[in-house]
């Protein structure tokens, strides 16, 4: 007893460090060695001779004095291997795994908390018979540990139990419960009166009286999980898409990542978000946008697995939680919706046929939820920035994702746009990324949302606009932006060397004279565009 008591201190003790790690997302080499070696001396003391002998094997790889920062989530196998010295005890094992299953199967499961083994256990056999799963509590304490952690679909309570008796846990729950829309049915062999006031005052929302006749008390049951479920899922669903609302995208990524906790299992988050969906409002109007929403979500229910989340996570922004799915293979569900939504044409009458496409950041579960979540928001943020109607996988120093190119053309002719932009997309060096982004007239593009400090910038910009002439573009870029990641070409029909001359003093990097080829442009890009990437 006392050897397992030293063995839960210090698997206390190592998940306390795990927490602080997590927390600064970064450790250096000398706290990972002298973390292995406080852990090698004390598990050998408590007679862990194999993690000692992992610890020992470590360190011989790491140095005392080095400052190298290691990523936490490097780390991931390491904390998996670490953990791995401390089995969980067989019951709490199967607990968690029936409740994944349940979770997972989109199926309902109940919490008994009774010590009456006999009938748990019968009440268990037989409503799992019926699909539902069953999961025992035989004390008041674990009941409530695992009401919070698994948020079973309904309750079911002694009132006599070994550490404390049923009103307590009642009081404990009722108003979580409540909020969920989760039945708590009393037992008891005391059906007295006074009991039965006194639950139902409480919230309890069944009584039934001990010994219970199972012909009739499993009907029940199901009937309950049923009413729960319709209720649940009118009060969780997103009435425009049918998509899960936000509340329960809470709800089941809490479920999902205290599950993940305990049994290690992997799921993974995706943030999908349409692209420019503004304009399909202010052209369309925003029926159409309605629509539009209706048509993408359909389209993902249709798709993803039965065993999928999928959730409208704000206005034109959804969510997918999926079990058991590592970000590769999150990334082959997520194309094969791209694929089949570039294939619909969304028709409304008295407009133009339109195609819609959207972005996606990935993040699978590591550290807790908000972490998850702001990697896969960093994700989709860089798919943005990428240029849209893309997937990308977070990344924990994302430095070297590949590198990009934006071509920018800024130019009042709509055909020369049109020339340049075609000469431009078609062009797929394999070492970066090119973007290719148009506007009319100087001050259209200033007043956009063009700049990233981190991104280059290739800018074809002609010399007389309306509003504002190529020129005065030039100086405000060359006064309020750095030149180290903006090369700027003026495209100009003048001829006159003074006004060259002006355009290079300006800091111009080169100018083209028009009328030109398109590949001449093409040419003098790729060359001017080598000082980017040095
Ligand atoms: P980006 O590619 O950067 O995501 O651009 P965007 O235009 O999609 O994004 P932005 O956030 O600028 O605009 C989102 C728009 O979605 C604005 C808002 O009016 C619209 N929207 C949000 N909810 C609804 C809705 O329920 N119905 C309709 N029709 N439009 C909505
Ligand atoms: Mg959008």
């Amino acid at each position: 007893m006392a050897r397992n008591d030293n063995r839960v201190l210090l698997s206390k003790r190592m998940e306390d460090e795990f927490s602080s790690w997590f927390e600064q997302k970064h450790i250096t080499e000398q706290e990972l060695y002298r973390f292995l070696h406080t852990m090698k001396d004390t598990s050998s003391s408590i007679g862990m001779a194999d993690m000692a002998e992992f610890c020992a094997s470590q360190l011989e790889t790491l140095s005392d004095s080095s400052e190298t920062i290691i990523p936490v989530r490097s780390l991931k196998k390491f904390i998996y291997l670490m953990r791995n010295f401390f089995p969980k005890d067989i019951e709490a094992k199967t607990i968690e795994k029936d409740a994944a299953l349940a979770i997972e199967e989109g199926s309902s499961f109940i919490l008994i908390i009774d010590d009456d083994v006999e009938f748990a256990s019968f009440i268990k056999e037989t409503l799992e018979e019926n699909g539902v799963q069953v999961v025992i509590a035989l004390n008041g304490k674990r009941g409530l540990e695992l009401f919070y952690t698994l948020q079973p679909n309904m309750v079911i309570v002694d009132i006599n139990l070994p550490d404390m008796n049923g009103f307590d846990i009642l009081a404990q729950i009722s108003d979580l419960a409540r909020t969920r829309y989760v039945p708590i049915a009393f037992v008891s062999l005391d059906s007295s009166k006074e009991n039965q006031i006194r639950a139902f005052e409480m919230g309890a929302m069944d009584f039934i009286a001990k010994p219970i006749d199972a012909a009739i008390f499993i009907p029940y049951i199901l009937n309950r999980l049923q009413h729960k479920k319709t209720i649940w899922q009118s009060a969780s669903t997103d009435e425009l898409t049918g998509a899960g609302n936000r509340r329960q995208f809470n709800d089941a990524f809490s479920q999902l990542s205290s599950v993940s906790e305990r049994t290690r299992r992997t799921f993974t988050l995706v943030i999908l978000d349409l692209d420019y969906f503004k304009k399909v409002n202010d052209r369309y109007g925003h029926p159409v946008g309605d629509e539009v929403l209706r048509s993408f979500s359909q389209l993902v229910i249709n798709t993803k697995r039965d065993t999928d989340y999928f959730f409208r996570y704000g206005g034109e922004e959804f969510a997918l939680l999926l079990p058991d799915t590592p970000p590769d293979r999150a990334v082959i569900l997520i194309e094969h919706i791209r694929q089949k939504l570039s294939k619909i044409m969304f028709t409304f009458p008295s407009f133009e046929p339109f195609y819609v496409t959207f972005s996606a950041g990935v993040s699978e579960f590591f550290v807790n939820q908000e972490t998850t979540l702001s990697e896969a928001d960093q994700a989709l943020y860089q798919a943005k920035r990428n240029g849209r109607n893309q997937t990308v996988i977070y990344q924990p120093d994302s430095g070297n994702v590949k590198r990009h190119l934006n071509v920018v053309i800024i130019d009042d002719d709509v055909l020369t746009r049109k020339m340049l932009s075609d000469q431009f997309s078609s062009w797929k060096p394999n070492e970066m990324d090119i973007f290719v982004r148009e506007y009319p007239d100087g001050m259209t593009f200033l007043e956009s949302d063009w700049y990233e400090p981190n991104e280059n910038y290739m800018i074809l910009l002609d010399g007389i606009m309306p509003k504002m002439d190529g020129i005065e573009v030039l100086m405000h870029l060359r006064k309020r932006y750095p030149d180290d990641n903006i090369v700027v070409s003026m495209l100009t029909a003048r001829t006159n060397e003074s006004d060259i001359i002006w355009a290079l003093k300006s800091g111009a990097d080169d100018y083209i004279v028009k009328p030109f080829h398109p590949q001449e442009v093409f040419a003098r890009v790729q060359r001017l565009t080598k000082r980017l990437f040095k």
